[in-house]
């Protein structure tokens, strides 16, 4: 175990510390935080501290007044060392003081010169000079992106630029950092060869429900405390959404709600509600994976049939004449009426059971569950899904197949109710207008794996660990980067001029001018030319919402690490670059759209964006809020609170021109996306993949910490035990994935649970990408389907000394 941590012994809280309100800035749940800082030669004592306690005397088992090693550091504020105290806030109304492995440990994950954490941090600006990576001034690399991109869009056009940016809230996001980028690229320049963070184009992951009428967020937490059912789809809330299951869902089953997993593997949600709820009120619909929409449909037939269907509602909120939107290019399926969906929807539950492998009796007792009336009223159900069926099979027809069932139900807009997705990182979207993007949009890792685009900037994420096709797209872009470097190092000792007509003569012939704006150095960032070193939330102001459109601001208490900067503050000194090194080029007329960025500040960008088109929302107003915010759309100011929106569509009033919401023709039609089927027969293990607990994302943190490597030095896989003895392996052993799209190793972990043939890979490592071996394949609108990959698994080697003192315990709970 690695011994924890830095100190020996905790300082107490002093009663005048510094306190701000904090928003976790991971997972979309958004948790309240407090921290504190104070001087560095200051402590508080037992009888005088922050928490207002006497510390002599032993505290109860579910105190406040205590904080863990985690939770500490000595951080920079105002050019001074400060001690730093980031712990759950008990009275945020999203965690009540609860805090989760990735959350609490905010305050160690800071970097640090004192105590030595997270020195991998970026504090200057890099350029590649001379054969390394060398710091520079932020107007040297400035000077260059800029240069460099304004040649190559003026020589050619701006479809040469092609963009990888974040869309969301909280860590790398949230409304300043997305309205920053978003001007850039979206007002000044209309940039179309983009994509997201997470997906290999710029479109929406929940198009269906979104052309339903129906947004993806619409209810509020509590409405899980309030229901009768609730329903779990593609989804590990325990693991992913910690405290929306433990403070939001465990107390709703405490109160009686039963609970439906669609999942085609047990997870440790399904245990730990069965713990809760008792065996007999959960269901875990274990389907053949990538067969959701089959059931959803055989939960439709057999709600419509039973007559349980909210019949008020479809005639008030529903299109009720035919087909409102006929299936084309951009709409994978029709829209229209329940009775225009049942005509592709109908589906027996003798069907749904040969094809999803539920029984018909399972399937008969969801829709139970779901929509028999109670003591003579509606049943209330909110149903939930997440990556599962995002990054599923047929993911329109998939997603608007469930929320057919909301709709049927009347389950949306009212208490205990709500179709939702459960969500990745917070939200934080605020930019112009990304209409000349176009539906489908492009799919820029195929571009740039066909060698189009010249210059790549991007903005916090890396693809070598997090994109599909991940082995075919390394080997493309490295190759192209490095033609680049070979170009700058020739043109080693010339003039800035020199250089820049070396870059663009590279490109030119093939290669790729690549820019990372990053707080590290990620493993795609080995590729760029440039590195611009960002700052996190908290070293600035930032605002985003959770997924109940909780907004909030979370407040900045240290300084940016060295001279990094926010990310809105370094796409208004793009732009600023841009402007002059345009003017440079005489264009003047295209230099002029780079104006409007004279930012100082954070704050300065969010008054830019965010507030004009929600002119109520302030820092000033937001501070005022407190961790609890205010949930969106902010709908006024009174008595000095800004007045928000409890859930979405109470009104019965859908987000369509007529406001009925849509119904959707989802026909099965099995695998959609490209060799899926082809590459199920060909290949032994299914490699399912998806997140752990322990891990932020693709562990840009974690791989700097000592706790989380000594815990998982690899990633893992878990494997039933009886397909481990027949390669000959044992837990902690070193496996290699392999199939026709590339290869990747991981560690095996022994999941008795899991079934024959099918596996679970954590998502992401920086040792073992799982996306070397997922195949090119996405759907009409170039939604990914990362979750169905198959491939072959050899052992390469017995567990390495690093893995012997793992623990392979099972992660179920057991009482
Ligand atoms: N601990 C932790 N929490 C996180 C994150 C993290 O990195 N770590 N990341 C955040 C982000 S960005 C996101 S997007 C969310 C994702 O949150 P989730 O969607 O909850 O997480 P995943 O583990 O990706 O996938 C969920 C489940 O999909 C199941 N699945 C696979 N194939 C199918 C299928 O065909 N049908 C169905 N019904 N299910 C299937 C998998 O077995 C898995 O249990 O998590 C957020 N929260
Ligand atoms: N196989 C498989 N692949 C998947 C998924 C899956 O389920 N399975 N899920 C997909 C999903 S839902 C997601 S969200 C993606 C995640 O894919 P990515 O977005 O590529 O992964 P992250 O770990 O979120 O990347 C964050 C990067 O931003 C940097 N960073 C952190 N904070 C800041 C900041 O404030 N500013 C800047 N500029 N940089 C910062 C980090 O150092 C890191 O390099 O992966 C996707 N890929
Ligand atoms: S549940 Fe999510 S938001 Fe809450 S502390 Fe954990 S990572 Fe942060
Ligand atoms: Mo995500």
């Amino acid at each position: 175990m690695a011994y924890k941590r830095q100190i020996d012994r905790l300082p107490i809280i002093p009663a005048d510390a510094k306190e701000h309100n904090v928003t976790c800035h991971y997972c979309i749940v958004g948790c309240g935080y407090k921290a504190y800082t104070w001087p560095m030669n200051k402590q508080g004592t037992t009888s005088n501290n922050k928490f207002g306690q006497d510390l002599g005397e032993q505290q109860s088992a579910d105190s406040n007044a205590w904080y863990s090693p985690s939770m500490y550091n000595v951080v920079r504020q105002d050019g001074k060392d400060v001690q730093l105290v980031v712990m759950p806030d008990g009275d945020c109304v999203v965690n009540a003081g609860l805090g989760s492995i990735r959350g609490a440990r905010m305050a160690e994950n800071r970097p640090s010169k004192v105590t030595g954490t997270q020195q991998q941090r970026l504090s200057d600006p890099l350029v590649w000079r001379n054969g390394v990576m060398q710091p520079t001034s932020w107007d040297d690399a400035l000077d260059l992106v800029a240069k460099v991109t304004a040649r190559v869009v003026s020589e050619g056009s701006e479809d040469d630029l092609v963009v990888s940016m974040f869309d969301h809230g909280g860590s790398a996001g949230g409304y300043e950092n997305t309205w920053g980028t978003g001007k850039l690229y979206f007002e000044s320049m209309k940039i179309k060869n983009c994509r997201i963070h997470n997906r290999p184009a710029y479109n929406s992951e929940v198009h269906s429900t979104r052309d339903m009428g129906v947004g993806e967020l619409n209810y509020q937490y509590a409405d899980y405390e309030l229901t009768d059912t609730i329903m779990i789809v593609g989804a590990n809330p325990l693991e992913t959404q910690t405290n929306l299951f433990l403070n939001h869902m465990v107390p709703g089953m405490r109160n009686g709600a039963r609970v439906i997993f669609v999942e085609p593997r047990r997870t440790v949600s399904i245990n730990a509600a069965e713990e809760v709820a008792g065996a007999e009120n959960v269901l875990h619909l274990q389907i053949n994976t990538g067969t959701d929409m089959a059931l959803f449909n055989a939960l439709l037939t057999e709600i419509v049939d039973k007559g349980w269907i909210d019949a008020d509602f479809i005639a008030n909120s529903t299109f009720e004449d035919g087909v409102a939107q006929p299936e084309d290019a951009a709409h994978p399926a029709a829209l229209g009426s329940l009775k225009v969906a049942m005509e592709s929807c109908r589906v027996s539950l003798d069907e749904a059971e040969e094809i999803c492998g539920v029984s018909a009796g399972d399937i008969a007792t969801a829709a139970a569950w779901i929509a028999e009336p109670k003591d003579g009223a509606r049943r209330k159900c909110v149903t939930a899904y997440e990556k599962g069926i995002i990054w599923g099979n047929d993911n329109y027809r998939t997603i608007g197949a469930l929320v057919n069932i909301a709709l049927a139900t009347g389950n949306v807009g009212r208490e205990g109710g709500g179709i939702c997705r459960l969500g990745g990182h917070q939200e934080g979207y605020y930019r112009p207008s990304d209409a000349h993007v176009g539906r489908p949009a492009a799919y820029v890792d195929r571009l740039l794996i066909s060698g189009q685009g010249k210059i790549h900037h991007i903005w916090a994420c890396d693809h070598y660990k997090t994109t599909l096709n991940a082995a075919k797209f390394k080997q493309a872009h490295k190759r192209r980067a490095d033609m680049v470097k070979t170009a700058m190092d020739n043109a080693a000792g010339g003039t800035r001029e020199e250089l820049i007509d070396a870059i663009v003569g590279a490109v030119n012939a093939g290669g790729l001018f690549v820019v990372d704006v990053d707080i590290i150095r990620s493993q795609i960032g080995e590729n760029a030319h440039v590195i611009l070193a960002a700052c996190e939330s908290n070293e600035m102001n930032l605002t985003s919402m959770n997924g109940e459109r909780r907004m909030r601001l979370s407040e900045k208490y240290m300084d940016p690490f060295g001279n990094s900067m926010p990310d809105c503050l370094i796409a208004a000194g793009i732009a600023q670059h841009m402007e002059a090194a345009l003017r440079g080029l005489g264009e003047d007329a295209y230099a002029d759209q780079f104006q409007g960025y004279d930012w100082k500040t954070e704050e300065d960008a969010f008054m830019d964006g965010y507030n004009k088109g929600n002119p109520e929302v302030t820092y000033e107003r937001l501070r005022a809020m407190g961790n609890n915010g205010v949930l969106e759309p902010v709908v006024g100011y009174e008595d000095g609170k800004l007045v928000g929106t409890e859930r979405l569509y109470s009104n019965g009033t859908f987000g369509t021109g007529d406001g009925k919401a849509r119904f959707c023709a989802a026909g099965w039609r099995g695998w959609q996306a490209d060799g899926k089927e082809a590459e199920q027969k060909k290949f032994q293990f299914w490699i399912n993949n998806g997140r752990a607990n322990i891990f932020w994302q693709n562990q840009f943190l974690d791989q700097d910490n000592d706790f989380i490597q000594d815990r998982f030095p690899f990633p893992f896989i878990e494997m039933n035990p009886a397909d481990m003895a027949d390669l000959g392996a044992s837990a902690g052993d070193l496996v290699e994935i392999y199939n026709d799209n590339g290869a990747t190793q991981a560690m095996v972990y022994p999941t008795p649970t899991a079934r024959r043939g099918e596996t679970l890979m954590v998502f992401g490592s920086p040792a073992g990408s799982q996306g070397n071996v997922i195949n090119p394949g996405v759907n009409e609108l170039v939604l990914p389907d990362y979750k169905h990959t198959w491939a072959n698994i050899r052992k390469v080697a017995d567990a390495p000394e690093s893995a012997r003192h793992i623990s392979f315990k099972s992660k179920e709970y057991t009482t």
